[in-house]
């Protein structure tokens, strides 16, 4: 089976726990997107979506299926998003696909997160995917001082072919940290937090998945 067979199939498994007549958050990303084609099947169950990013918002319209503002949504039955790394314990590297910060707003107001994943994201110790954290633009080399104090070796994401930075949907900047092997990851997500001028940390550990679906050549994995 190919990568991209794997995400399908664990995003087809994902429906099985979408909830009929709630409303659904949606993540970003390719796993993200095989998820949302899969929805689209079933849209006439769910009242409607939030969305994570604007190419998911764009993506889901694509299809027909209703998305909602956040601020127009009391409560989000399910958020189903995929991950760059995840552990055994639910604890997730994020933000690869830059929408972090819109993924963990998301992922705060929704009553259970499930993982999607091929099988290649788990991990023992995260921290070899770089971390990324998003940034107040006049903050960044403030920021990345702090990071580098912290053992990291931060690095500004770049636009494809160019060295302006990268702009998320927010106007943030993202910085990437390699080299950070993260043993504690309650703990860092806290401490990168509380530096001033980050907008979110792409680590979700305080808030993890509730579920895991894990894509292997041999079947499905299921962690919880
Ligand atoms: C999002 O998509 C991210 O937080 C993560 O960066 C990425 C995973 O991408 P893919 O599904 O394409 O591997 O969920």
């Amino acid at each position: 089976m190919t990568q991209d067979e794997l995400k399908q199939a664990v995003a087809r498994a994902a429906i099985d726990y979408v909830v009929d007549g709630e409303i659904i958050g949606v993540g970003t990303g390719s796993t993200a997107n095989f998820f949302i084609d899969e929805l689209a099947r079933i849209k006439d169950r769910i009242k409607g979506t939030v969305a994570s990013s604007e190419a998911t918002a764009a993506r889901l319209r694509g299809h027909g299926i209703p998305v909602y503002d956040l601020n127009d949504v009391s409560s989000i039955a399910v958020y189903i998003d995929g991950a760059d790394e995840i552990n055994a314990g639910g604890a997730m590297i994020k933000g690869g696909g830059a929408a972090l910060t819109r993924e963990k707003i998301v992922a705060s107001v929704s009553k259970k997160f499930v993982c999607i994943a091929d099988g290649s994201k788990l991990v023992h110790v995260l921290g070899k995917f770089p971390l990324p954290v998003e940034v107040i633009p006049m903050a960044r080399a403030a920021v990345m001082r702090q990071l580098e104090a912290l053992g990291g070796q931060p690095r500004l994401r770049t636009k494809a072919g160019s060295s302006d930075p990268f702009i998320t949907d927010n106007g943030g900047e993202i910085i990437d940290v390699a080299g950070l092997s993260i043993v504690d990851p309650v703990a860092l997500e806290t401490q990168i937090n509380q530096i001033v001028g980050v907008i979110a940390v792409g680590l979700f550990a305080q808030r993890g998945a509730n579920v895991c679906l894990l894509g292997r050549p041999d079947g499905l994995q299921t962690l919880t």
